[in-house]
């Protein structure tokens, strides 16, 4: 095994992190901003397999990263499931709300999820071609919790105020909501490891504001269950899993849920993450994104900083969250540079 991204995963300590970033083909890069033009608006890009290729491929020809991850949104799957799907310039993603079991009767059942995202599966098969030999392909769902506080809000929200209020009017009704959507993840990461994903990672983005049994019911036994149904499916294939904000929580993650990397935000100390994470496996992440806008001595310090905390076991290099549109090239590249003379 050559791929220093699936070296990691499989455990290896190396010398120097593979490194990607996520959000790397985004509106920072005037080329994605060009092929998202041409595809008309955001949705179009996604569902277009030559352009959705084209956009995951731009980052790796600009900075040679480790990793390239398929350009898709962790949206497509509840519109795969029957709700409506838009996006509002400059505001985000809207879906009609899935807030009572009249509601479910409405969504079609996992199974049918193919029809609608065969185009991503398209999009895998061509980048299995087009990549270079060495960078390994992410596939990619949002965690069921996350994906529920978008179809209950029909937004993005602050707090999940209503996936929360949800959740403690009628438990039971919101616990099949729950299994729908692990389900219908399962299906979908499967289809995308066939179609040429080496390896898929978790999208818990609002891990974070489940406490307690909560987060055991919701973040972490969804996680469970995915991970073992695609490890029975495909034994070889490595998981990463992004229970954002998980704060302590994180501990023990991997080993409850199967994950083989858990992936940081910047809320914890890559030093504490290394006496208390990476004990049991690999671990990726997890530099501030806003040192890709403001760069600066403090960027370098700060990669080499986490680089060399986390050097004494498996550790894949990102940001703690995505980039944002704001950040300037140059600093990816800063970035880099650090990270592999650290
Ligand atoms: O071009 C544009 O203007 C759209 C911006 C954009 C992009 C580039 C959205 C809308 N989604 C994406 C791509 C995307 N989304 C990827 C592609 C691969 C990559 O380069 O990383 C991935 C992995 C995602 C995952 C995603 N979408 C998450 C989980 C990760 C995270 O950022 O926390 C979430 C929560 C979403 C929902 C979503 N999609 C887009 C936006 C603006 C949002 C956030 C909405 C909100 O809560 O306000």
């Amino acid at each position: 095994m050559t791929k220093l991204l699936l070296r990691a995963l499989a455990g290896e300590t190396l010398p120097t992190p593979p490194i990607w970033m996520m959000r790397q083909a985004g509106r920072y890069l005037p080329e994605y901003r060009a092929t998202r033009a041409k595809a008309g608006d955001f949705l179009s890009l996604c569902y277009n397999p030559e352009l959705a290729a084209e956009v995951t491929l731009q980052p790796i020809r600009r900075f040679g990263f480790d990793g390239a991850i398929l350009f898709a949104d962790i949206l497509l799957v509840p519109q795969a499931l029957g709700a409506d799907l838009w996006f509002v310039t400059g505001e985000g993603p809207r879906l009609s709300t899935i807030t009572s079991a009249k509601d479910f009767a409405q969504l079609k059942s996992v199974e049918d999820i193919h029809e609608r995202l065969n185009p991503i599966y398209q999009t895998l098969k061509i980048l299995s071609k087009e990549l270079p030999r060495e960078t390994t392909l992410i596939g990619f769902a949002g965690a069921p919790w996350t994906v529920a506080t978008y179809m209950i809000a029909g937004r993005g929200t602050k707090d999940q105020g209503p996936a929360h209020a949800f959740k403690s009017t009628d438990r039971a009704t919101f616990s099949v909501l729950i299994d729908l959507i692990t389900e219908a993840t399962i299906l979908y990461l499967s289809a995308q490891i066939e179609a040429g994903a080496e390896v898929v990672k978790i999208f818990d983005s609002w891990a974070g504001s489940l406490k307690g049994r909560d987060f055991d019911d919701f973040a972490l036994a969804p996680a469970k269950r995915i991970i073992a149904a695609l490890k029975e499916r495909h034994p070889s294939i490595p998981v990463i899993a992004f229970p954002r904000e998980a704060g302590d929580r994180y501990i023990g993650f991997a080993k409850a849920t199967g994950a083989d990397c858990v992936a940081l935000d910047n809320s914890v100390s890559s030093e504490w993450a290394a006496e208390n994470v990476q004990v049991d496996g690999c671990v990726q992440g997890n530099l501030a994104s806003g040192h890709m806008v403001t760069g600066g001595p403090d960027l370098v310090s700060e990669a080499q900083r986490i680089t060399r905390s986390l050097r004494g076991g498996p550790h894949i290099f990102n940001l703690g969250h995505g980039i944002t549109p704001d950040a300037d090239p140059d600093n990816v590249a800063r970035m880099i540079e650090a990270v592999r003379t650290a």
